[in-house]
This record gives C-alpha cells, sequence and structure tokens, in this order.
C-alpha cells in the first residue's frame, strides 16, 4: 500500500527523512547493522551520520578509501591534527565505509547478493540517523559492449540477462519483482560534469546487470562453458542492437532496492574492455588503476557543485 516511487512524496517523510517500508524497525528496542558494525543502540547515529548528502558505493574497500581521500581533498574537508580517515565497520570484517563530511564511501564487494545486504543496512541507517534527501552513487567497473577500454558509462537504465528491468527475489518461496529504476535528470547531471577535454568518452545508456561474471556475461573463458563463440557474438550483438552499452553485476539491486526506498540513485562505471572484441581483462595493473578514477571524477565534481551552491 506504498504508491510507486516516481513521486518520492510518498515514500519520504514530508522533511525528505527516509521512511522505511517496514513497520517492524521502529518497534525494535534496538536495530543492529551486523555488517556494518554499527547499531541504533550502541551508536549514537544521529550524531555520527546525520549531516549525510551522498553515500558513494563500490566494489573494493581500497577504491573507496582512495575515493574518500580524493573527496576529502576535492571538498577541502579538514581532519583533525595528526588524525587519518577511519574504516568505521573495520570490525565487520565483511564492507568498509568511510566519512568524509557529508559523503560516505563504502565498499559493496560483487555481485547482487552483496549490494543487497548492504544496501538494506545502509538505507536502515539513513533512517536511524535521520538523513534527508540522500543520494546514491554506484561507482564501478563494466564490460562495455561496442565501447572500448576506459570509457566512462552513465547507466539510464538497467536490465537483467533477459532484458527485463526487475530485480527478482524470491520471500517466503514466492518470487518477486521489484522495479528497478534510476533517476534520469541525476544521470543528465552527471553527464553534463563530463569535461569535453577528458581524453575517454562519457556515455549515457542502457547496462546489464547479471549474476555472474563468466557464463552469465557469456565469457568463453570460465570453468565451464556449453555453448560457442558463435552463440556469443549472437547474444552480445542482440543485446548490443536493444541498447545495451555495458555489463556489470550490481546495477539492478542498486536501481531496485534505492527505488523502493524512494532515494535518488546513479551508476556511473568504467569499461575494463570491449566485449565484442574478447573476454579477459587485458589492460595492465596501471591502466586500469588510472581507469577506475575516471567515473570518480564526475561524481565528485557533481559533490563540489551541489557543496558550492548550498
Ligand atoms: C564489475 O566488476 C566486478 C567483477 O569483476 C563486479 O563487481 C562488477 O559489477
Ligand atoms: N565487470 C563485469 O562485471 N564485467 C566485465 O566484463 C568487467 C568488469
Amino acid at each position: 500500500n506504498y504508491p510507486e516511487v516516481d513521486n518520492l512524496d510518498g515514500v519520504r517523510y514530508p522533511d525528505g527523512s527516509v521512511r522505511l517500508r517496514n513497520p517492524n524497525i521502529e518497534l525494535m528496542d534496538q536495530d543492529i547493522l551486523y555488517h556494518l558494525a554499527l547499531g541504533s543502540g550502541s551508536h549514537d547515529l544521529v550524531e555520527m551520520f546525520g549531516d549525510v548528502k551522498f553515500v558513494c558505493m563500490g566494489g573494493t574497500p581500497k577504491r573507496m578509501e582512495q575515493f574518500a581521500y580524493n573527496i576529502m581533498a576535492e571538498i577541502g574537508h579538514k581532519l583533525p591534527c595528526g588524525t587519518t580517515l577511519q574504516d568505521i565497520s573495520h570490525f565487520s570484517y565483511r564492507y568498509s565505509m568511510y566519512k568524509v563530511g557529508p559523503v560516505l564511501s563504502i565498499s559493496h564487494g560483487m555481485g547482487i547478493p552483496s549490494v543487497g545486504i548492504l544496501l538494506h543496512e545502509v538505507i536502515k541507517l539513513m533512517y536511524h540517523a535521520k538523513v534527508r534527501d540522500p543520494v546514491f552513487f554506484r561507482i564501478g567497473t563494466c564490460g562495455g559492449i561496442g565501447h572500448e577500454g576506459g570509457t566512462v558509462i552513465i547507466s539510464e537504465e538497467v536490465v537483467d540477462g533477459a532484458l527485463r528491468n526487475v530485480l527478482e527475489l524470491t520471500v517466503l518461496g514466492k518470487t518477486l519483482q521489484r522495479p528497478a529504476k534510476l533517476d534520469r535528470r541525476l544521470a543528465r547531471e552527471l553527464k553534463a560534469m563530463g569535461d569535453p577535454e577528458d581524453p575517454y568518452d562519457t556515455v549515457t545508456g542502457k547496462t546489464m546487470c547479471t549474476y555472474d561474471f563468466y557464463e552469465g556475461q557469456g565469457r568463453l573463458d570460465g570453468a565451464f562453458c556449453d555453448f560457442t563463440e558463435n552463440d556469443k557474438m549472437e547474444y552480445l550483438e542482440s543485446i548490443h542492437k536493444s541498447g545495451v552499452v555495458n555489463i556489470e553485476m550490481e546495477s539492478l539491486a542498486f536501481a531496485a532496492l534505492t527505488h523502493h526506498a524512494g532515494i535518488k540513485a546513479a551508476v556511473i562505471c568504467v569499461t575494463l574492455l570491449d566485449r565484442l572484441k574478447g573476454d579477459q581483462v587485458l589492460a595492465p595493473k596501471e591502466v586500469l588503476d588510472e581507469w577506475q578514477q575516471r567515473p570518480t571524477k564526475l561524481v565528485s565534481r557533481h559533490i563540489k557543485r551541489y557543496l558550492q551552491m548550498k
């Protein structure tokens, strides 16, 4: 009995703070955010996180620590003398979380289940901390479809391996579908943050999200493969024709769960290769490291601009 989230008013409290679509939580004495090593009883979540505006997620702890340091320099955030950034979720031994003023930088691991668990807990964190109108970004890597390595792709739409724009999950033995929708305006705003001088393309388009890196993405080089090179190319060409520009492994849950919570979200990935040309990620480590900085630049510019306009 909640309205669809195109109009966020129905899902947020009037002041813009996140309303949970779960009546159980407010009846609990305390809520333990187990995979974040935080809890509403053990931590003052309003004091710790009440000023958050942007939640940036990406696959690996190291990349998200680096992003936290980059954003700190970009927005001129100062740490108390002699201190360093701390991984707030260190003792979960699952995800890493860094806070730089209004920005949270969190690692989400690989795949829909990992990002899904994290999103449940981060959305609850937003609720407990009474954060208003948060904006979520996934900054990641992907395989390009017709785009060479190093291209930045902002997702306009997300679909599963069968081109359906819903996240399917089995709850109490029944399969349910949640619409996977991203904020188109936010995607356009991010695209506008691209610098014409950037030595790479920044494009928008349809992202495919799969449950596997190998067979699930039509790779011939996994431990198993029951299809031919021809079958693979036919599939990749057909999804290319239907507008798919990249493939990755988290956007479907990211779009569906943020949409269900009435939270604005965007997915920005850099391609590591063009899947129409191969399966293996061949670029040297230094090149991959530089490519992975590219989507973070758009997000940093967006955050900086927001803070300057505030
Ligand atoms: C992109 O890269 C990872 C697989 O290598 C996965 O997390 C994704 O979505
Ligand atoms: N991540 C993916 O999920 N697929 C690729 O091909 C590259 C990175």
